[in-house]
Formats: structure tokens, C-alpha cells, sequence
């Protein structure tokens, strides 16, 4: 089945089960009742309020004595019209590491600085690491590897105080940050924090502030006090020509 319609607009499309169109979705949660027949009926009742009918408990297992998770399984009547379906664009080309050492020459005249640094508690570096490190991620290089790049990174668990100190230090184009823990939404709380303390530390002549990690929602920058955010997927080249596409823009040299 084409999601274009006859005259090649996008069209309207129901979840795929067993067959086409039958509605069908898979649901996952955990619920505060132990396991037993009160927490299924009681996953199965959510589900149903949830939309899902017919709606079935296909799996229970106990997280502790005090908990349940479940997978529930059924049909809903919902339509997604992808033609209501909005897409944030990339606003900048695509650069090759050639592009990008000679934008830096152009735009700098020197080379770039970029800090890195998971903050908060959060130690998981991978992400990050992708981003930066020279072995990169997705067949991509990271930006170690760019000759016009020069990338400081300070690894995880980085007090905000210590990350605004080492950026004034470095003389840092940009600070990138990783978030990747989002319980009680400490990415959000965390990154707040930090454009707070350039914003109050450095005023207008602050780096470009640049938030990534799995559960960002790259349409959040502005209200987080950052330039830009990056989400899951993110490869070192789409940051890099990010980078200097932004401090082109901030020269007056686009
Ligand atoms: C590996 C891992 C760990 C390792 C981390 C090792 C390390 N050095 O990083 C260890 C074992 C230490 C760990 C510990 C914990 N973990 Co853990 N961990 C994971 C796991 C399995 C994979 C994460 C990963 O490496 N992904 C691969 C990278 C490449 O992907 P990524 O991070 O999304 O990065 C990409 C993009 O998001 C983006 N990006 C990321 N950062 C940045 C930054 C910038 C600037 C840019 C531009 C882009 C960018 O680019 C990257 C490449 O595309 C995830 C589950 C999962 N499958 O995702 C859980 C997970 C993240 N962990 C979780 C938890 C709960 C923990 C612990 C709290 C467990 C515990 N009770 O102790 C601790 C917390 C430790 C701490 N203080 O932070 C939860 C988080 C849940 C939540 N809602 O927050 C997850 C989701 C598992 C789960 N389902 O419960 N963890």
C-alpha cells in the first residue's frame, strides 16, 4: 500500500499487525500492583482506556514483589494523517571533512575548539564518545579526526562550574554536552543549568552551546537556552557541519 494518494500528496495510514491496516499496536508499562490477576486486569483496563480493543495481557513479568511489567497487545481505531505530520529540516548542507577544515579556515582563520562533556551525574560517555572520538560512529570519523578541529573532552560526571571554567581556559568555539540519563527529566534540568551558567558567566560572547542524547527532542533548543539539539542517530559530520555553518552565521560570514 502507497502512502501517497492519487495525486502523490501523503495519505492516511493505520498501524500494521497481521495484515494490512488491521490497527494493531504493542503497548509496554509497569504498573505498582504485584503480579497476580488484580494487576493484569488492571494492565488490561488501562489499555482499553488507552484505546486498545480488543486488548490483551501477552506478557507479565514481576519487577520485585511490589511491581509488574506487562506487554499488552490489541487494535486501535486511530488514522495518522502524514500530511498533519511536522518535520524540524536541517537548515545546512552536509559537509565532507575537506568542507569543513577549509570552512573553519574561512570563518576562524585558526583552528576550532570544541569541549565535550557528559555533566551531572550522568557517566554514560558512549554517545559523546561517538560524536568525538577520531574511530567516530556509523562508518563516520569523529571530529579528533578533522585537521581543523581541535577537540578537548573532559569525559563524564563534569560539575557545570568546572565545564563554564575549562571553556573560558580553552577558549572553546563550542561546549557539547551529552545527556543520556532522563529520569525525572535531569537531561532537561541538567541543561538548563549549564546554558544558565554561560549565559550568566559569558553573557553575548559565550561558545555555541550544542546538547545531544537519545530523548532529546531537537525542536527544544530555544526553550533549554542552547543553540542546538541532537538527537538519537546523530553522526560526527552532521555536528560538524552544524558547527561551522552556525559560527559562519555568529561571524557574519555565511
Ligand atoms: C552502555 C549503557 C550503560 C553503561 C555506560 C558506559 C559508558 N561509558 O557510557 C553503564 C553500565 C555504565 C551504564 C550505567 C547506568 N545506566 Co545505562 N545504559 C547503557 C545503554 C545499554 C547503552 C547506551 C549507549 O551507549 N548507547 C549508544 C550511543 C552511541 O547512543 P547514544 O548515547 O544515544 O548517543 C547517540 C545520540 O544520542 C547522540 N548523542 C549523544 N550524546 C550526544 C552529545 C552531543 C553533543 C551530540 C551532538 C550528540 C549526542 O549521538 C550519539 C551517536 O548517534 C542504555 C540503553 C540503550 N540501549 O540505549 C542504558 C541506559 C541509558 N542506562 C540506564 C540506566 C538507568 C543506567 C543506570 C542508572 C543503571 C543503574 N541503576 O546503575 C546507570 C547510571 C550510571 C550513571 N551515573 O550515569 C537507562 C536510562 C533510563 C532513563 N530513563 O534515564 C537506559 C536507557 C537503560 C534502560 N532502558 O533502563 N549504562
Amino acid at each position: 500500500m502507497s502512502v501517497l494518494d492519487e495525486a502523490g500528496q501523503a495519505g492516511v495510514v493505520r498501524p500494521y499487525g497481521d495484515t494490512t491496516g488491521d490497527g494493531m499496536v504493542q503497548l509496554s508499562f509497569t504498573l505498582p500492583v504485584p503480579p497476580g490477576p488484580l494487576a493484569e486486569g488492571a494492565a488490561q483496563q488501562l489499555a482499553r482506556k488507552m484505546g486498545l480493543d480488543p486488548a490483551m495481557v501477552v506478557h507479565a513479568k514481576p519487577v520485585g514483589p511490589d511491581f509488574t511489567f506487562f506487554v499488552v497487545y490489541g487494535r486501535v481505531r486511530h488514522l495518522v494523517n502524514l500530511s498533519d505530520v511536522q518535520i524540524t529540516e536541517r537548515e545546512y548542507p552536509l559537509l565532507n571533512a575537506r568542507e569543513i577544515n577549509a570552512e573553519v579556515r574561512r570563518v576562524l582563520r585558526r583552528r576550532m575548539v570544541v569541549l565535550g562533556a557528559c555533566i551531572g551525574t550522568d557517566a554514560h560517555t558512549v554517545g559523546i564518545d561517538a560524536i568525538l572520538n577520531v574511530k567516530g560512529f556509523a562508518g563516520e570519523k569523529g571530529l579528533e579526526y578533522y585537521r581543523e578541529v581541535r577537540v578537548v573532552n573532559l569525559g563524564a560526571q563534569v560539575f557545570v562550574p568546572d565545564l563554564v571554567r575549562r571553556a573560558r581556559a580553552e577558549k572553546a568555539d563550542a561546549v557539547l554536552v551529552s545527556q543520556v540519563v532522563t529520569q525525572k527529566d535531569a537531561h532537561l534540568h541538567n541543561t538548563e543549568e549549564m546554558s544558565a551558567a554561560f549565559r550568566e558567566a559569558m553573557g553575548e560572547r559565550r561558545p555555541l552551546l550544542v546538547v545531544g542524547g537519545p530523548r532529546f527532542d531537537p525542536a527544544q533548543a530555544t526553550a533549554l537556552g542552547v543553540d542546538r539539539v541532537f538527537g538519537k542517530g546523530t553522526t560526527p559530520s552532521d555536528v560538524a557541519s552544524y558547527l561551522v555553518h552556525a559560527l559562519a552565521a555568529r561571524k557574519g560570514k555565511s
